[in-house]
C-alpha cells in the first residue's frame, strides 16, 4: 500500500471543502466530520485456541496480529491489545487447557465486558466468537457464550455479538472443498448449512437468544503449500460493519485489508460487497450530510439527483471500496 494513501476521513474533507456550499454549511459538516473521525472501535475475540482468531483478523485488517503472539495487553490481564489507528482489537486466550487457567480467562473476559469507557459506554463494541467448524467438540464455547457472553451483554447481546464458524475449507476432513472455485461444493455447503442451524438451536436453547453464524474460512498460508484465500470474508464483514455502532463504521473501512483476493470469494445469497457499500454510503451522509436523504441504495439514483456534496461523498467512498473489493 502507498504511503500516500488518504484515510476515508481526509478525502471526505477534501469533498466537503471543495464542494460549493457556504463557509457555514461546510464548516458545520467539517465539525460532525471531526466528531466522527475521533470514534473508537474496539473488537474482543473469543474462540478456542487454533480456531483461527489471529488469521481471520489478518485476513480482514491490514494488521498482522499472528506474528506478534502474546501482544502488549496490560499485564493484569491475559487479554492480547492490538492496536491500528482507531480500532484496538483484543484476543482472549483459548479455554480448556486447565481448570484454574479457564477461571483467570472467564473473569478477565468478564471484567473487560464490564469496562466502562469515559462515555459511560462500555469499551468493547463487539464480540466475535470463532468456532472451528471442523470440530466435534464446540462445547467449550457453547458455555462461554451461553453462560458469560450473553449474560454479561444482557439485552444488547444481539447487538453485540457475531459468531464465525470459521475453517469450513477442513470441515468434513476437506474432503468438499472446491480448490479450484475456493467454496465448498453443495454436498459441504448443506453440511455447513446444518452445523450452522445446530449452533443457532444450541444458544437458542440456552439464553433464547437468535444468532445466524456465518460459515467461512479465514483461508491460511503454510510453508511450501499454496496459499489458501479466504471465503466468505465480506460476508463476515458485512455483518460486523452492521452490528456496530453507526457513527462507528468508518473506522473500519479505514483499516481494512486492502488484498483483493481476500474479499473475491463468498457465497452467492447476496452481494455484501456491494451492500457494504450502501451501508457505509448511507452512514457517511447521515453524520457530514446530515440525514440520509437518499436511503440505502443511493447509487442507483440518476446522477444529477445526487449531485454536488452528495455526490461527491457518495463517489468517494465508492473509489475507497472499490480500492479494497476491486
Ligand atoms: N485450513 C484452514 N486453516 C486455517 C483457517 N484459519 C486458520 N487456519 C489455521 O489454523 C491455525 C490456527 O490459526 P490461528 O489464527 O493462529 O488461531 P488462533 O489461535 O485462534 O489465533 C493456523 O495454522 C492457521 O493457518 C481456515 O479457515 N482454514
Ligand atoms: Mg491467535
Amino acid at each position: 500500500m502507498s504511503e500516500e494513501k488518504k484515510s476515508i476521513y481526509e478525502l471526505l474533507e477534501a469533498d466537503i471543502t471543495n464542494s460549493d456550499l457556504s463557509e457555514a454549511e461546510k464548516a458545520a459538516k467539517l465539525s460532525r466530520l471531526i466528531q466522527v473521525r475521533s470514534k473508537q472501535v474496539n473488537i474482543m475475540l473469543v474462540g478456542a485456541t487454533g480456531s483461527g482468531k489471529s488469521s481471520t483478523v489478518n485476513a480482514m485488517f491490514n494488521m498482522n496480529v499472528a506474528k506478534v503472539g502474546v501482544g502488549v495487553g496490560p499485564e493484569t490481564s491475559c487479554i492480547s491489545k492490538f492496536v491500528l489507528d482507531n480500532l484496538t482489537i483484543w484476543d482472549t486466550p483459548g479455554l480448556g487447557d486447565g481448570v484454574e487457567r479457564d477461571k483467570v480467562i472467564t473473569r478477565d473476559i468478564i471484567n473487560k465486558l464490564n469496562e466502562l469507557g469515559e462515555d459511560g459506554n462500555p469499551i468493547i463494541d463487539l464480540v466475535v466468537v470463532i468456532m472451528d467448524s471442523s470440530s466435534k467438540d464446540l462445547g467449550t464455547s457453547y458455555d462461554l457464550i451461553n453462560n458469560v457472553l450473553i449474560p454479561c451483554l444482557g439485552k444488547e447481546a444481539h447487538k453485540r455479538i457475531i459468531i464465525g464458524l470459521n475453517q469450513a475449507d477442513i470441515a468434513m476432513k476437506g474432503n468438499h472443498w472446491n480448490k479450484a472455485e475456493n467454496k465448498p461444493d453443495d454436498v459441504l455447503n448443506a453440511f455447513l448449512k446444518k452445523k450452522a442451524a445446530s449452533v443457532r438451536a444450541r444458544i437458542k436453547e440456552g439464553t433464547g437468544l437468535d444468532l445466524e453464524p456465518i460459515c467461512y474460512c479465514a483461508g491460511y498460508s503454510e510453508e511450501g503449500e499454496a496459499q489458501s484465500k479466504p471465503y466468505n470474508l465480506t460476508k463476515l464483514l458485512h455483518s460486523i460493519i452492521q452490528i456496530i455502532p453507526r457513527e462507528k463504521r468508518l473506522v473500519l473501512v479505514d483499516n481494512l485489508n486492502t488484498n483483493k483476493e481476500n474479499w473475491k470469494h463468498d457465497d452467492e445469497e447476496e452481494d455484501y460487497g456491494e451492500d457494504t457499500e450502501y451501508v457505509v454510503i448511507d452512514t457517511v451522509f447521515d453524520f457530514i450530510e446530515g440525514g440520509s436523504e437518499f436511503g440505502g441504495k443511493v447509487l442507483g439514483i440518476p446522477g444529477k439527483l445526487v449531485g454536488g456534496v452528495a455526490g461527491a461523498i457518495a463517489g468517494t467512498v465508492a473509489g475507497i471500496f472499490k480500492s479494497i473489493f476491486g
